[in-house]
Protein backbone atom coordinates (compact mmCIF):
# COMPACT_ATOMS: atom_id res chain seq x y z
CA UNK A 1 0.00 0.00 0.00
CA UNK A 2 0.99 3.36 -0.74
CA UNK A 3 1.27 5.50 1.98
CA UNK A 4 -1.59 8.70 2.05
CA UNK A 5 -1.04 11.99 2.94
CA UNK A 6 -3.59 14.66 3.07
CA UNK A 7 -4.40 17.59 1.58
CA UNK A 8 -6.16 21.13 1.14
CA UNK A 9 -9.08 20.18 -1.37
CA UNK A 10 -8.19 24.03 -2.07
CA UNK A 11 -5.33 25.85 -1.15
CA UNK A 12 -5.81 29.45 0.37
CA UNK A 13 -2.83 30.20 -1.31
CA UNK A 14 -4.38 29.13 -4.50
CA UNK A 15 -1.26 26.78 -5.42
CA UNK A 16 1.67 28.79 -4.54
CA UNK A 17 2.73 25.71 -2.91
CA UNK A 18 2.90 27.34 0.57
CA UNK A 19 0.52 24.39 2.10
CA UNK A 20 2.55 22.13 4.19
CA UNK A 21 1.65 19.23 1.68
CA UNK A 22 4.07 20.39 -0.93
CA UNK A 23 7.33 19.55 1.61
CA UNK A 24 5.65 16.31 2.18
CA UNK A 25 5.41 15.75 -1.44
CA UNK A 26 8.98 17.13 -2.53
CA UNK A 27 10.29 14.57 0.60
CA UNK A 28 8.46 11.65 -1.21
CA UNK A 29 9.38 12.66 -5.12
CA UNK A 30 13.03 13.04 -3.35
CA UNK A 31 13.20 9.58 -2.45
CA UNK A 32 11.10 7.93 -5.70
CA UNK A 33 8.25 6.95 -3.00
CA UNK A 34 5.12 7.05 -4.80
CA UNK A 35 1.66 8.65 -2.69
CA UNK A 36 -1.57 8.82 -2.48
CA UNK A 37 -3.59 11.97 -1.63
CA UNK A 38 -6.84 12.12 0.23
CA UNK A 39 -8.07 15.91 0.11
CA UNK A 40 -9.77 17.66 2.37
CA UNK A 41 -12.34 20.71 2.73
CA UNK A 42 -11.83 23.03 5.58
CA UNK A 43 -14.60 21.74 7.28
CA UNK A 44 -13.66 17.77 7.02
CA UNK A 45 -10.56 18.64 8.33
CA UNK A 46 -12.33 19.89 11.59
CA UNK A 47 -14.37 16.45 11.80
CA UNK A 48 -13.51 13.67 14.35
CA UNK A 49 -12.81 11.20 11.16
CA UNK A 50 -9.69 13.85 10.68
CA UNK A 51 -9.06 14.31 13.98
CA UNK A 52 -8.61 10.62 14.59
CA UNK A 53 -5.26 11.38 12.21
CA UNK A 54 -4.82 15.11 13.41
CA UNK A 55 -5.70 16.09 16.85
CA UNK A 56 -5.06 19.91 15.95
CA UNK A 57 -7.78 19.24 12.97
CA UNK A 58 -5.08 20.18 9.88
CA UNK A 59 -3.00 18.95 7.41
CA UNK A 60 -1.03 17.17 6.41
CA UNK A 61 -1.06 13.57 8.00
CA UNK A 62 0.40 10.19 6.61
CA UNK A 63 -0.95 7.14 6.62
CA UNK A 64 0.89 3.80 6.09
CA UNK A 65 -0.94 -0.13 6.95
CA UNK A 66 -1.99 1.46 10.43
CA UNK A 67 0.71 3.98 11.29
CA UNK A 68 -0.72 7.64 11.50
CA UNK A 69 1.58 10.65 11.95
CA UNK A 70 1.27 14.05 11.61
CA UNK A 71 3.29 17.10 11.58
CA UNK A 72 5.23 18.00 8.97
CA UNK A 73 8.63 17.40 10.31
CA UNK A 74 7.75 14.21 11.94
CA UNK A 75 6.18 12.87 8.45
CA UNK A 76 9.51 13.94 6.69
CA UNK A 77 12.13 12.83 9.28
CA UNK A 78 9.82 9.24 8.97
CA UNK A 79 10.56 9.19 5.21
CA UNK A 80 14.07 10.07 5.33
CA UNK A 81 14.64 7.44 8.00
CA UNK A 82 13.35 4.74 5.43
CA UNK A 83 14.75 5.95 2.32
CA UNK A 84 17.98 6.95 1.21
CA UNK A 85 18.74 9.92 -0.07
CA UNK A 86 17.36 12.79 2.62
CA UNK A 87 19.54 11.79 6.03
CA UNK A 88 23.48 10.93 5.42
CA UNK A 89 24.56 7.76 6.38
CA UNK A 90 27.17 8.70 8.91
CA UNK A 91 25.84 9.07 12.18
CA UNK A 92 27.58 13.00 13.21
CA UNK A 93 26.26 14.21 9.48
CA UNK A 94 23.05 12.84 10.14
CA UNK A 95 22.99 14.14 13.23
CA UNK A 96 23.47 17.59 12.22
CA UNK A 97 21.13 17.55 9.11
CA UNK A 98 18.65 16.34 11.41
CA UNK A 99 19.60 19.05 14.06
CA UNK A 100 18.76 21.73 10.57
CA UNK A 101 15.48 20.26 10.23
CA UNK A 102 14.65 21.01 14.01
CA UNK A 103 16.27 24.68 13.12
CA UNK A 104 13.68 25.08 10.32
CA UNK A 105 11.26 24.39 12.18
CA UNK A 106 11.60 25.80 15.49
CA UNK A 107 14.00 29.20 15.15
CA UNK A 108 13.36 30.24 11.53
CA UNK A 109 9.43 29.25 10.81
CA UNK A 110 8.13 31.13 13.76
CA UNK A 111 8.71 34.25 13.16
CA UNK A 112 7.60 34.02 9.35
CA UNK A 113 4.39 32.24 10.29
CA UNK A 114 4.08 35.49 12.57
CA UNK A 115 3.92 37.24 10.00
CA UNK A 116 1.77 35.46 7.90
CA UNK A 117 -0.65 35.41 11.10
CA UNK A 118 -0.41 38.71 11.39
CA UNK A 119 -1.16 40.08 7.53
CA UNK A 120 -3.97 37.70 7.63
CA UNK A 121 -5.61 37.81 10.82
CA UNK A 122 -4.80 41.79 11.82
CA UNK A 123 -4.45 43.52 8.72
CA UNK A 124 -7.33 45.80 9.45
CA UNK A 125 -5.95 46.88 13.20
CA UNK A 126 -4.41 50.46 13.39
CA UNK A 127 -1.22 48.61 15.12
CA UNK A 128 -0.52 46.38 11.72
CA UNK A 129 1.91 48.44 10.33
CA UNK A 130 3.96 48.74 13.56
CA UNK A 131 3.26 45.15 14.90
CA UNK A 132 4.70 43.55 10.80
CA UNK A 133 7.71 46.10 11.49
CA UNK A 134 8.62 44.41 14.81
CA UNK A 135 8.04 41.18 13.19
CA UNK A 136 9.86 41.58 10.03
CA UNK A 137 12.75 42.73 12.04
CA UNK A 138 13.09 39.31 14.18
CA UNK A 139 13.06 37.67 10.53
CA UNK A 140 15.63 39.54 9.37
CA UNK A 141 17.26 38.43 12.78
CA UNK A 142 16.71 34.85 11.98
CA UNK A 143 18.19 35.50 8.09
CA UNK A 144 21.25 37.73 9.03
CA UNK A 145 22.31 34.74 11.21
CA UNK A 146 21.21 31.73 8.60
CA UNK A 147 23.07 33.77 5.93
CA UNK A 148 25.94 34.03 7.41
CA UNK A 149 25.85 30.72 8.46
CA UNK A 150 25.50 29.58 4.77
CA UNK A 151 27.98 31.62 3.23
CA UNK A 152 28.84 30.44 -0.55
CA UNK A 153 27.87 26.53 0.17
CA UNK A 154 25.22 25.49 -1.79
CA UNK A 155 23.58 23.55 1.15
CA UNK A 156 23.45 24.30 4.80
CA UNK A 157 25.92 21.31 5.44
CA UNK A 158 27.64 19.43 2.71
CA UNK A 159 24.78 17.74 0.21
CA UNK A 160 21.29 18.94 0.27
CA UNK A 161 19.58 16.98 2.59
CA UNK A 162 16.02 16.89 4.63
CA UNK A 163 17.56 19.86 6.67
CA UNK A 164 17.66 22.34 3.45
CA UNK A 165 14.46 20.85 2.26
CA UNK A 166 12.80 21.85 5.48
CA UNK A 167 14.65 24.99 5.51
CA UNK A 168 13.68 26.09 1.66
CA UNK A 169 10.17 25.35 2.72
CA UNK A 170 9.93 27.11 5.43
CA UNK A 171 11.94 30.54 3.53
CA UNK A 172 9.94 30.14 0.39
CA UNK A 173 6.92 31.50 2.38
CA UNK A 174 8.88 35.00 2.27
CA UNK A 175 9.10 35.12 -0.90
CA UNK A 176 5.56 37.67 -1.54
CA UNK A 177 7.01 40.05 1.40
CA UNK A 178 10.99 41.03 -0.13
CA UNK A 179 12.67 40.55 2.77
CA UNK A 180 14.55 37.23 0.89
CA UNK A 181 15.73 39.18 -1.51
CA UNK A 182 17.82 41.38 1.20
CA UNK A 183 20.00 37.95 1.66
CA UNK A 184 21.15 37.05 -2.35
CA UNK A 185 22.69 34.03 -0.84
CA UNK A 186 19.56 32.62 0.72
CA UNK A 187 17.63 33.70 -2.54
CA UNK A 188 19.92 31.83 -4.23
CA UNK A 189 19.60 29.13 -1.83
CA UNK A 190 15.64 28.87 -1.82
CA UNK A 191 15.60 28.91 -6.00
CA UNK A 192 18.28 25.97 -6.02
CA UNK A 193 15.61 24.25 -4.05
CA UNK A 194 13.03 25.01 -6.08
CA UNK A 195 15.11 24.07 -9.23
CA UNK A 196 15.71 20.31 -8.26
CA UNK A 197 13.30 18.16 -10.38
CA UNK A 198 11.48 16.75 -6.97
CA UNK A 199 10.35 20.04 -6.23
CA UNK A 200 8.92 20.90 -9.28
CA UNK A 201 7.09 17.83 -9.74
CA UNK A 202 6.01 18.46 -5.85
CA UNK A 203 5.31 21.95 -6.85
CA UNK A 204 2.95 20.56 -9.96
CA UNK A 205 1.14 17.99 -7.88
CA UNK A 206 -0.28 20.72 -5.78
CA UNK A 207 -0.44 22.81 -8.37
CA UNK A 208 -2.95 20.73 -10.28
CA UNK A 209 -5.37 20.42 -7.67
CA UNK A 210 -5.33 23.66 -6.59
CA UNK A 211 -5.99 24.60 -10.80
CA UNK A 212 -8.20 21.51 -11.06
CA UNK A 213 -6.85 19.65 -13.23
CA UNK A 214 -5.58 16.74 -11.08
CA UNK A 215 -3.80 14.16 -13.25
CA UNK A 216 -6.03 10.57 -13.63
N1 LIG B 1 3.15 22.30 12.76
C1 LIG B 1 2.24 21.74 11.79
C2 LIG B 1 1.39 22.88 11.22
C3 LIG B 1 0.26 22.35 10.37
C4 LIG B 1 -0.53 23.50 9.76
O1 LIG B 1 -0.51 24.66 10.23
N2 LIG B 1 -1.28 23.18 8.69
C5 LIG B 1 -2.07 24.17 8.01
C6 LIG B 1 -1.90 24.03 6.50
S1 LIG B 1 -0.25 24.26 5.98
C7 LIG B 1 -3.53 23.96 8.32
O2 LIG B 1 -4.00 22.83 8.34
N3 LIG B 1 -4.28 25.06 8.50
C8 LIG B 1 -5.68 25.03 8.72
C9 LIG B 1 -6.04 25.12 10.18
O3 LIG B 1 -5.14 25.19 11.03
O4 LIG B 1 -7.24 25.17 10.44
C10 LIG B 1 3.03 21.01 10.69
O5 LIG B 1 4.21 21.36 10.45
O6 LIG B 1 2.50 20.07 10.07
Amino acid sequence: MKPIITAFERSPDGGQGLARDTRIRWAFEEVGQSYDVRLVSFRAMKEPAHRVRNPFGQIPTYEEDDLVLFESGAIIFHIAERHAGLLPVEAKARARAITWMFAALNTVEPPILDRATTWIAERKEPWCAERLRLVDDRIRDRLGDLSACLGRADWLDGPFSAGDLMMVSVLLRLRSSGILDEYPNLSAYVARGEARPAYQRAFAAQLAINAGTPPA
